[in-house]
């Protein structure tokens, strides 16, 4: 009987962990977000829905709801509230969200007429503040509501700015369902009140564009899927030693360190990605790493390189070395508006520059070590970020090496080991956590629920210390990645950090349950849907659970 008992069991295990992830099949329409019901949200976000689970990502602030339903109506439309200055940003978005919902179902007819329940009409936008400028730490709260009390067929959407708004577009667009059975898009559990703002102002997202290239429609489909997650800054790694794939007018040279002539982003492709994610709300914040992880500026310029044997750390004892610096700051200033230059400066190994006899001498005569010459040189790109407008981020070992030296105006990086946050808020600097143990993408076999439990405030209970964490960011390194491949190793794990750092740490802090992994779930298909190829979720919380 034990036996019987045992095999039944694994019968039941196997089911489980064989649901909806149909392996032996190649991909085919049967495959397709709308005809693999148990696994895709269309089907099963309206079932769920009114059986009490809200299946939003990341989870809003405040939400309460009602018992009714609601169809869009087959003029259904979003406008803004009459009388206002009408944004660009806006109509914009508008369109977007109109073929995100009516097009993630287009395998099926929507029907929105004689369905005999009530109809949205109108989702009303209503913006306190008419600016148009992506500042950091713009507002991005937001207040839904379907319908709104004044009027059963609008719903207002009220924000303080336009990325505000966009929040709020994207949430008003994970309300709606397609029903199978009347195929028409409808909106359950109405009325919502949905008020809703970030817990963290930086929520960022690495990319690597050195190790492998990407390509600008790869990039925007990056900054797509982080507008879907309300990730809001996109952290771009352009350079590091293994190519310099950007144009820098005041130093042509430099992009000789690409791959190739086609592997190189111009000004205007810069210009594009920036604005690309700025009208989804999202910064860019350029990398330029010095003096590390530079071996590639060399290609253009040679007399960067310490010695033929030595072509990483750049020269110290140049000037040339910072006029470069100089010239590619200024340049990154005409393309990135975000406050924040990152300057990299991690990893930095100098032992080739004692054994290169230029440096060496030059050490000498200023009476410096290494370690001092490598302060300096962190030291001096900092000024010179900060000559041109940008407050400067660095990888954490310039604070832990040397951590009086840094300007007040320095953002520490953390990545490499835990309680650098906790030490450099106590010395009143800000901080960025992406600990390399839960929050770095490449990490192939770090699973979502670790990402999910990174908690920025870790060790840290002083509020005001804790005001000096301004986020954290996931990092997606290119040794691994390409554009083949780069979006299902993003997703779903990013999604699990994003809600961190959105949502209220009171929602989070309780863990993971079945109810989160559901709704990652959810959100893992509405990627799908929307044209992301997002991986499934796997989660190790189901070992958890079944042993
Ligand atoms: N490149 C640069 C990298 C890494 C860092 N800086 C890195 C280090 C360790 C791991 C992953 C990435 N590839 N420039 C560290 C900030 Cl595990």
């Amino acid at each position: 009987i034990p036996m019987k008992f045992s095999l039944l069991l694994m019968h039941a295990i196997a089911i489980v962990v064989a649901n909806g992830t149909p392996r032996n099949r190649p991909y085919s329409v049967l495959d397709s977000p709308e005809a693999n019901r148990p696994l895709y949200a269309g089907f099963d976000n309206m079932r769920l829905s009114m059986n009490g689970s809200v299946l939003l990502w990341p989870m809003p602030a405040h939400v309460t709801r009602g018992k009714s339903i609601l169809a869009l109506a087959s003029g259904f439309a979003f406008g803004q509230a009459d009388g206002q200055h009408i944004s660009a940003t806006l109509a914009q978005a508008f369109s977007r969200y109109i073929d995100i919902i009516y097009e993630q179902h287009s395998l099926f007819q929507v029907v929105s007429s004689g369905l005999g329940i009530p109809v949205l009409e109108k989702l009303l936008v209503s913006l306190d503040s008419s600016t148009e400028e992506l500042e950091f730490e713009v507002d991005e709260s937001y207040t839904l509501k379907v319908p709104d009390p004044s009027n059963p067929n609008i719903a207002s959407l009220q924000a303080a700015t336009v990325y505000g708004a966009l929040r709020g577009l994207e949430t008003f667009s994970q309300l709606v369902d397609y029903d199978y059975s009347s195929r028409s898009l409808q909106i359950a559990r109405t009325p919502w009140i949905i008020e809703d703002y970030p817990r963290f102002p930086y929520r960022g997202l690495l990319i690597d564009t050195s190790r492998h290239y990407q390509p600008v429609e790869s990039i925007k489909r990056v900054i797509d899927s982080m507008s879907f997650a309300k990730l809001n800054v996109l952290h771009w790694h352009i350079v590091d030693e293994e190519a310099f794939p950007i144009e820098i007018p005041s130093y042509p040279g430099l992009w000789n360190g690409a791959y190739s002539y086609k592997e190189r982003y111009n000004i205007e492709d810069a210009s594009e990605i920036v604005e690309y994610a700025r009208a989804r709300g999202i910064h860019v914040m350029p990398e330029l790493d010095v003096p590390g992880h530079a071996a590639s500026w060399g290609l253009g310029y040679p007399q960067l390189w310490p010695s033929p044997q030595c072509n990483e750390p750049l020269d110290v004892s140049k000037e040339f070395t910072f006029d470069v610096i100089d010239g590619i700051l200024k340049d990154f200033k005409k393309i990135f508006p975000f406050k924040f230059a990152h300057l990299g400066g991690d990893e930095v190994d100098t032992s080739c520059w004692k054994k290169s006899p230029v440096i060496e001498s030059w050490l000498t005569s200023h009476n410096l070590t290494a370690q001092d010459a490598y302060a300096s040189f962190v030291i001096r790109a900092q000024e010179i970020a900060m000559k041109h407008g940008f407050e400067p981020v660095n990888w954490e070992e310039t604070f832990n090496i040397f951590p009086s030296q840094l300007s007040k105006q320095t953002v520490v990086h953390n990545w490499y080991q835990s309680g650098t946050c906790p030490r450099a808020v106590k010395a009143g600097l800000r901080c960025i956590m992406s600990d390399q143990g839960t929050w770095y993408l490449d990490h192939l076999d770090v699973p979502w629920d670790k990402f999910y439990l990174t908690e920025p405030h870790l060790d840290i209970t002083d509020a005001a210390e804790q005001e000096l964490v301004i986020g954290g960011e996931v990092c997606m390194w290119g040794e691994t990645v390409d554009a083949s491949d780069i979006l299902q190793t993003i997703w779903p794990r990013a999604a699990a950090a994003a809600e961190r750092l959105w949502s209220p740490l009171s929602m989070t802090e309780q863990g993971i349950s079945e109810e989160t992994l559901r709704r990652l779930q959810t959100f893992r298909c509405l990627l799908n849907r929307r044209g992301i190829p997002a991986a499934p979720v796997l989660s190790f919380w189901g070992t958890y659970v079944f042993g």
